[in-house]
């Protein structure tokens, strides 16, 4: 069943793209057989002591499957998908697409705030968290956000201590029983290629939940050519430390594209340099993914030797911009080649080749992963700029959706009337197509590789009674790319900090990712002449405040 509300592509494209081989209609729960059928007691998925065989994988994705049907869930029902990278993270996920039912791609790091908001959104039927997590208490959090979805939300939990209303997935997981007659009926219910398989967040979610409904067709496309590009093979060991629920490391290619590719996949819940390269010697990684903050890191601890790191072929490295200096010391420090990755949840893929010439692999950010990717690079004024010169971009393609699910107000601006998403990010295409990222227009801030939509912040903090204005800046920073700003007018007689400001967000369940981490308090805000807060004059104050050393 497809959700209501997903924008699917004109018949004419799904026909070619069809044709082309781009979709296959194979709908994403029965890859497991077929990989099992391949390889079956090849070790697919790794997590610390637990080894997970091809097998494995399909026997404890269908048994899960089937007992989420005997629970009453069916294809079309969502539910929120909220687990660290730990084995059960792809159990829970295969199991979902085996019957159809989409998971929505929570982090681990979201909140109250976010979660209930996605979860009204989208109509979720339940929560699958860990027990807790890192010190936080995520079946707690499960119980409070069901209860406030306006249908009946169940709470599923992965770990030892479930509480009582609570239920205990790894117990749903359990391969017992008659397997073949359990396959038959879930093959006897496999859900339509067609359908939405998966909800991805859009990076920048505004007020308005922008979700991103990514069909069985185009995701298996999606991490198929990413895989392809990739080189990854039978002899692929991908290690996952950025979260795997993120697109990056689900499905460009990430543990999706490794396991299709039938490799190995390591999932590592922490980008610590000394977890990352104790596991990179023990499991013979070859291939790894990183925003460039964290590639930082391990550029800086490398130096300090200790560990093996020669198995490691590429390293893929997107979600914000890294500058070409730390690009040119990726491959001394790690002894593997770069590989950049501009993407988005929305859908384009564009990465260096795996054998690029430095020139490129260090400058640019590759060209798209399919030949029936469109690009058109645009001015302010919606028309397509000469060639080589920056301009926001446009796309449209086989794995590109052409909409948000469930906000066509929002669809109106966030796609042209001929199905072109607008990245919001400003590029040029170098002659040989390589696409350069030089800015955005969109007003976010990229912390980490982590969105923030200012506008959400700024919702947020004006709701404030202290708060009469605000406005969210990316404030540059060495560490992270960007961290959130925000510049206030309080009320008269009123006075603000930066950790009321915490305070008050974090008690209303705001990711922490999200906390402003500066706060400039002035008597006025700059405005334009349309009477928003002036942004560029903000960031211009922020320079300034900076040379004075404050
Ligand atoms: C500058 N900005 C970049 C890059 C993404 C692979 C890799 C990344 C993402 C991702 C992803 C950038 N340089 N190399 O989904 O599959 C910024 C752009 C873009 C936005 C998308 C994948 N790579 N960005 O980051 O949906 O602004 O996806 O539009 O989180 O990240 O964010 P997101």
């Amino acid at each position: 069943m497809r959700p209501e509300g997903a924008v699917p592509w004109p018949d004419d494209l799904a026909r070619a793209y069809r044709e082309a081989g781009c979709w296959r209609d194979r709908p994403l729960g029965s890859l497991p057989w077929e990989w099992a059928r391949a390889r079956g007691e090849r070790v697919a998925v790794v997590d610390g002591e637990h080894r997970l065989t091809y097998r494995d994988l399909a026997l404890r994705s269908d048994a899960l499957a089937e007992r989420l049907a005997g629970l009453g869930f069916a294809a079309g029902d969502t539910v929120l998908l909220q687990l660290p990278n730990r084995w059960e993270f792809v159990v829970v996920t295969l199991a979902c697409l085996r019957l159809g039912v989409v998971p929505v791609m929570m982090l681990p790091a979201h909140r109250e705030h976010e979660l209930a908001s996605i979860g009204a959104h989208v109509g979720a039927k339940a929560l699958v968290v860990p027990d807790d997590w890192r010190g936080y208490d995520h079946q707690e959090l499960a119980h409070r956000v069901a209860d406030t979805l306006p249908g009946p939300a169940r709470v599923l939990v992965v770990g030892e201590k479930v509480r009582p209303g609570g239920v205990d997935v790894r117990a749903l997981m359990r391969p017992d029983g008659d397997v073949e007659r359990r396959r038959r009926w879930l093959d006897e219910r496999a859900p339509d290629p067609g359908d939405v398989a998966v909800f991805l967040l859009s990076g920048g979610t505004t007020g308005v939940p922008k979700v991103i409904g990514r069909t069985h067709n185009d995701y298996e496309y999606n991490f198929r050519r990413c895989a392809e590009v990739c080189g990854f093979d039978a002899s692929t060991v991908y290690l996952a430390v950025l979260p795997a629920a993120h697109n990056f490391a689900l499905a460009s290619p990430g543990v999706l594209g490794a396991l299709h590719a039938g490799g190995r996949v390591v999932l590592l819940p922490s980008p610590r340099p000394e977890a990352v390269f104790a596991a990179v010697e023990a499991e013979r990684v070859t291939a790894t993914s990183a925003v460039p903050a964290v590639v930082l890191k391990w550029v800086e601890a490398a130096g300090d030797g200790g560990h093996d790191l020669s198995s490691l072929r590429h390293v893929h490295v997107g979600g914000s911009v890294l500058s070409p200096e730390v690009a040119a010391r990726i491959g001394p420090a790690l002894g593997c080649r770069l590989q950049q990755v501009y993407g988005m949840a929305e859908g384009l893929i564009c990465y260096t080749p795996a054998d690029a010439p430095d020139e490129v692999a260090h400058t640019t950010q590759g060209s798209p992963v399919s030949p029936y990717d469109e690009l058109l690079v645009v001015g302010p004024d919606g028309r397509p700029v000469p060639p080589g010169e920056p301009g926001e971009l446009l796309t449209r393609g086989p794995y590109t959706p052409r909409g948000y699910f469930g906000v066509p107000a929002q669809n109106a601006v966030s796609f042209t009337p001929d199905g072109w998403y607008r990245t919001g990010d400003l590029v040029r295409i170098t002659p040989e197509g390589h696409v350069v990222v030089c800015g955005r227009v969109k007003d976010l801030i990229n912390r980490a590789g982590e969105k923030v939509s200012a506008g959400e912040i700024e919702t947020l903090v004006q709701e404030m009674p202290e708060v009469a204005e605000a406005a969210a800046v990316a404030m540059p920073d060495p560490e992270v790319g960007e961290r959130v700003c925000l510049f206030v007018r309080v009320r008269p007689g009123h006075t603000l900090t930066l950790d009321d400001v915490a305070g008050s967000l974090t008690a209303r369940g705001v990711a922490a990712f999200k906390i402003p981490e500066r706060l400039e308090v002035l008597d006025e805000l700059p405005h334009t002449p349309i009477g928003k807060p002036d942004k560029k004059r903000l960031l211009d104050l922020l320079g300034l405040l900076a040379v004075r050393g404050r």
